[in-house]
C-alpha cells in the first residue's frame, strides 16, 4: 500500500488525483502546516527537503510531485494514465510534465514564497512579474487545448493533472487560468472527474476550485 504525505491543495494534489484515478490502495497522510512535522529528522529521512509531497511505496520514498505522478502511471499502466514508453506521445508527456514542474511550477514558488527570493520591499514588484510569466506560460496550455480536450492523446493523462493543481493556483491571482478560452472549460472538465472530486472533498477545500 502507498504512504502521501501532503498538505491540502499543494503540489501534492497531482499525485492524490493520480493515487484516486487508479484506485490504488493508499494511506493519504494529510500533514497540518505549522506543526512543524516537514521540518521533524523523522519527515527529512523520507524528504530531505522538508516539503510535500513524498510518496513512500514499500521501503523507498519518492519525492518531487512530478516524479510520484510518472512513477504511478508507470507502476499502474493498465490505468492508462501514460502513454506507452517509445511511443511518440510519450514525448509529448515528458515536454509537458518537463514544463509544467520545472518552468510554471518553479515560476509559481517565487510567487508563493517572494521572502525566500528579495526583500519585502520588492515582494510586490517580483509577484507581479510572475503574474504576467505564468499568464504566458498557461497561453501555451490554453493553445494547446485548442483542438483537443486533453493535453496528451486522447484521454486523461497525469500530464492534465499536473496541469490542473498548477492552473488553480492561479485562482486568486489578478490573471487566472481559468479565464483562458481553452483552459477555463479543461479545468472543468477535470473538476467533474470523480476521482478528482473526491480529492477536493478529502482535503477539505472550498470554492472558488480553480
Ligand atoms: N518541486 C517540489 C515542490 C514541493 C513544494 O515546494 N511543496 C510546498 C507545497 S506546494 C511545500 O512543501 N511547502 C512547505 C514549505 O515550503 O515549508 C515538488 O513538486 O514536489
Amino acid at each position: 500500500m502507498y504512504r502521501l504525505h501532503t498538505l491540502p491543495s499543494t503540489a501534492g494534489m497531482a499525485p492524490h488525483i493520480v493515487l484516486r484515478e487508479i484506485g490504488a490502495a493508499h494511506e493519504l497522510v494529510l500533514h497540518d502546516r505549522d506543526s512543524g512535522v516537514l521540518a521533524s529528522p523523522e519527515y527529512r529521512r523520507l524528504n530531505p527537503n522538508g516539503r510535500v509531497p513524498t510518496l513512500v511505496d514499500g521501503d523507498r520514498a519518492v519525492w518531487e510531485s512530478a516524479a510520484i505522478c510518472l512513477h504511478l502511471a508507470d507502476r499502474h499502466p493498465e490505468a492508462g494514465l501514460a502513454p506507452p514508453v517509445g511511443d511518440p506521445e510519450r514525448a509529448r508527456l515528458y515536454q509537458w510534465m518537463a514544463f509544467l514542474t520545472n518552468t510554471v511550477q518553479a515560476d509559481a514558488m517565487l510567487y508563493f514564497y517572494p521572502g525566500r527570493y528579495v526583500t519585502a520591499d520588492d515582494a510586490d514588484r517580483l509577484k507581479a512579474v510572475i503574474v504576467d510569466r505564468l499568464a504566458d506560460q498557461f497561453a501555451r496550455a490554453d493553445d494547446a487545448l485548442a483542438d483537443r480536450p486533453w493535453l496528451v492523446g486522447d484521454r486523461f493523462s497525469i500530464a492534465d493533472a499536473y496541469l490542473f493543481m498548477l492552473a488553480r493556483w492561479t485562482r486568486h491571482m489578478p490573471r487566472k487560468a481559468r479565464d483562458l478560452p481553452h483552459l477555463g472549460p479543461f479545468l472543468a472538465r477535470v473538476m467533474d472527474r470523480p476521482a478528482v472530486r473526491e480529492v477536493f472533498r478529502i482535503e477539505g477545500l472550498a470554492e472558488p476550485y480553480f
